[in-house]
């Protein structure tokens, strides 16, 4: 039976942003030159709903990038075409293919061959998935216009876990997402239109993403009640066709909480018959579920703690219920006491994951994983990586990372992470000393230690914004994470160039400025946060967002700093320290255990130093703070002078949307900026040996302007306003901050710095004399209802002529609860 399909033109859709790295543009005539012959016709070995999304993919990315039509049918036709299908279907048609067993779970052959007398493609996967895998491979290699006319290539996962965990809450919300709300659930209970949540398993499949846990790991216990598992079941039917299996967070003390017990100790057999019934229950409706993923002792959630059992036991009951039904149990390392006693110069919070899993090493289950967050704290712009993964020999393990960039600018910043990530993947643990090398890659994938499972989640939490994650160049991260956990040694320039030709299209100048961006973007991101592994400086406490630096300080949460007036960095040595260095085998240990041995990059997250240490680059420490904070700040003002370029060259959609997001960027990295080094200059009592930190040529404060019923209010913390203070304005009023011009005649950009707060909508103007320059409305949501380092808010306004004695008006009207408050204005020459 041959069937055509018409191709779907996707080039006449608008670009939103929605189809990601699938868009499957026309190709131009000089890439389709390069691609070379490619069959119209797909013939599909075999049924079942996964291989129809092969078969399905190829028709629609084929049929749109060439714009035709395809055929399909089910049998060899006698022209060329693409055969899909499993190995063992496909092997004797075409014997040139490899066995089935020579391939690993998941993995694909890509071949050109011939078979009954006509040329074929041939995609063959090991098994169904693979097929998938394989079919969007050969798609991919299409769009970025490479030659697909003769291939023989095997592909191979790096590790059977590919999994993204989702911190969605039943009623909607999202923790730590930043990109609206959830796409699985609404009011408690899983949302009714769940195509979203189809088109998403496509993007995960696209990059062999294999598995997703769908409810925050903060869980609420609900889920895996008789009411819920039905509905859990139609997002597993959704997902299906795309070889991604759920796997759900369960509450550690749901025995009690919805069990009818009176106890959750794992030891307890009531208990162990209790997960024997949910887990049986939940199989019975999701026959393919991958799992579950459990905190437990942690951040206030209830643990095996609580009747002085050990993580292991915990783990174990729940991987015994399992077993049977082939499931994993991902049992979370991210285990710390955040009410530890700041006074004691011995604790430390980086201990917490090896301190509290090494001892337990081997007494975790054959299908218990235990799921490690990539650095020994908490997804910090800089960290070691976690001592964890050298520890483990006997256990198997996951690397835990971070998509959702709740740390890292929360996706209103450019921020890619494939760089940081491969840091850490490619850090050699040096954890047999017969190996010639044990990188973390090879510890969290199982191959070191011959491990049956284990391998790579990420955090996705992507929300219902059209384009996923809010940012559009955010998705570099989603599609990295994929990219990686199948091959962690592809490079990050190849992911990003891979990424950007898809997104954006082929053209020269956009492929070479965006994935230049993408490349830059976490050393600038960290240059004007926490340099020299300090952290990240932010508020710890709440938001997580913009600086907050004594915020990690004086409390149980454990991401002290320690900067006093003298210096600043946790001492973290077995000699002097908290001993952490000895979590790391003794070689790796040695180096951070001196200042001389330590890289730059993470000195103060194992040294505590005085301002004046001079690091390996011939700097002080203090002067390396001034100055990255001014050149992180530059870099983030370039990317936009970088991405106008691209006028033109891209959608205008996305081409505004980008922009608007690195326009508001560079103004906080000034806010970042200022705050780091206003507070350093204050606390360590040095100058910048520049003259810039602290000097604000062209800046007045709005506190020394003349106004109309805005009133001074202190900024806490002070270093996230400029000289402490703003002006705010009483809900309902509409006040006004004026300032006379006394410079030379000539044209201005005028930035005006507010705080954009979460509680009301207020619209601010800037006039000249009576003119309006230009009005906006400060909307944004920034997390917090205050003027702070989240939502210091810059905006420019280019081109302003002035004239000596002009008066410059800023004027709010506020709505809700905001307060329109105003820090300052700056006059800078207009480039
Ligand atoms: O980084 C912290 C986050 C919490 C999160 C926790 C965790 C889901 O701030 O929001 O809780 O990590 O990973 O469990």
């Amino acid at each position: 039976m041959v069937a055509l399909v018409a191709a779907i033109p996707m080039s006449a859709q608008a670009e939103t942003g929605y189809d990601a790295w699938l868009r499957y543009a026309p190709l131009p005539p000089t890439v389709l030159t390069r691609v070379g012959s490619v069959p119209r016709s797909v013939t599909l070995l075999g049924d079942s709903p996964v291989l129809r999304s092969a078969r399905d993919e190829i028709v629609r990315g084929l049929g749109s990038m060439h714009a035709s039509t395809i055929a399909t049918g089910t049998s060899l036709p006698r022209t060329s075409t693409i055969l899909l299908g499993t190995l063992d279907r496909v092997r004797p048609v075409v014997p040139a293919a490899p066995a089935a067993a020579e391939l690993a779970p998941d993995g694909f052959w890509l071949g050109t061959a011939t078979a009954r007398g006509q040329a074929v493609l041939v995609v063959a996967g090991r098994n169904e998935r693979g097929v998938l895998y394989g079919a969007f491979a050969l798609l991919q290699r299409i769009a970025l216009g490479e030659d697909v006319s003769r291939l023989n290539e095997r592909q191979e996962p790096a590790a059977p876990i590919r999994w993204v965990n989702h911190w969605d809450n039943l009623d909607g919300t999202i923790e730590r997402g930043y990109a609206g709300r959830s796409i699985f659930f609404e009011n408690g209970r899983v949302q009714e239109d769940l195509s979203r949540v189809r088109d998403y398993g496509r993007l995960l499949a696209s990059v062999g993403v294999n598995g997703l846990t769908v409810n925050n790991v903060n869980a609420n216990a609900l889920v895996i009640t008789d009411g819920f598992i039905p509905q859990l079941a139609r997002i597993a039917d959704v997902l299906r066709p795309w070889g991604v299996s759920l796997s759900v967070s369960i509450d550690f003390s749901s025995p009690r909480r919805i069990g009818g017990l009176d106890t959750f100790d794992p030891l307890d057999a009531r208990v162990a018959a209790f997960w024997k019934d949910r887990v049986d229950a939940l199989y019975r409706a999701i026959p393919d579920l991958g799992g579950i993923v459990l905190k437990a002792d942690s951040e206030g959630r209830l643990g095996p703690s609580a009747y002085n059992r050990t993580h292991a036991d915990a783990a174990n009951v729940i991987a015994r219920a399992l077993a049977p039904h082939g499931g994993v149990i991902f049992y979370r390392g991210f285990v710390y006491d955040n009410l530890m006693d700041w006074r004691d110069p011995k604790n430390d919070r980086a201990r917490a994951a090896y301190d509290n899993f090494h001892p337990l090493d081997g007494k975790f289950d054959a299908n218990a994983v235990v799921q490690i967050k990539h650095g020994p704290i908490d997804f910090q712009v800089r960290e070691p990586a976690s001592p964890l993964f050298g520890a483990l020999r006997n256990t198997n393990q996951a690397i835990e990372l971070q998509i959702t960039q709740e740390y890292l600018g929360q996706q209103r910043h450019v921020c890619f992470l494939v760089p940081m990530w491969k840091a850490v993947l490619d850090f050699d643990m040096q954890a047999t000393s017969t190996s010639p090398g044990t990188p973390v890659r090879d510890l969290v994938s199982g191959r070191t230690f011959n491990r049956p499972v284990g391998g790579f989640v990420g955090v996705s939490n992507v929300g219902r914004d059209t384009n996923w994650l809010g940012h559009d160049l955010a998705m570099a991260n989603l599609y990295g994470f994929g990219r990686l956990a199948w091959n962690p040694t592809t490079s990050a320039r190849t992911i990003a160039t891979d990424w950007t030709t898809l997104t954006f299209g082929h053209d020269p100048q956009v492929v070479e400025t965006v994935t230049s961006i993408l490349l830059d973007s976490w050393p600038a991101y960290e240059r004007y946060t926490g340099p020299l592994g300090a952290g990240t400086l932010t508020d710890i406490i709440r938001v997580h967002y913009g600086p907050g630096i004594e915020s990690s300080e004086r409390n149980g949460w454990g991401q002290w700093h320690r900067a006093n007036g003298q210096g600043i960095g946790m001492d973290r040595t077995i000699a002097t320290g908290t001993g952490f260095t000895a979590q790391y085998i003794p070689l790796v240990g040695a180096q951070y255990e001196s200042t001389a041995s330590t890289p730059d990059e993470l000195l103060l997250f194992f040294h505590h130093v005085p301002y004046t240490h001079v690091l390996h680059s011939g700097k002080t420490v203090i002067q390396h703070i001034y100055d990255s904070h001014y050149q992180g700040a530059q870099e983030a003002a370039d990317f936009v002078k970088r991405w106008r370029r691209l006028d033109r060259l891209i959608d205008r959609q996305r081409y505004a949307s980008v922009l608007a997001r690195l326009e508001y960027q560079a103004g906080h990295a000034v806010v970042w900026r200022d705050a780091i080094n206003n507070w350093f200059l204050w606390l360590s009592d040095i100058a910048d040996a520049n003259g810039l930190a602290g000097r604000f040529p062209g800046r007045i404060e709005a506190e020394s302007m003349a106004r109309e019923r805005y009133a001074n209010t202190p900024v806490v913390p002070w270093e996230t306003a400029s000289a402490g203070q703003a002006m705010t304005c009483e809900p309902g009023e509409t006040c006004s901050a004026r300032h006379r011009y006394q410079g030379p005649a000539g044209t201005f950009d005028v930035a005006v710095q507010f705080f954009d707060e979460n509680d009301g909508a207020s619209r601010f103007t800037l006039f000249t004399g009576d003119r309006v320059i230009e009005s906006w409305v400060a909307d944004g949501e920034f997390g917090s209802p205050s003027p702070n380092g989240h939502t210091s808010t810059r905006h420019t306004v280019r081109g302003v002529r002035l004239s000596p004695d002009d008066e410059l008006r800023v004027q709010v009207t506020t709505d809700g609860m905001e307060s329109g408050a105003l820090d300052y204005i700056e006059i800078t020459a207009s480039p």
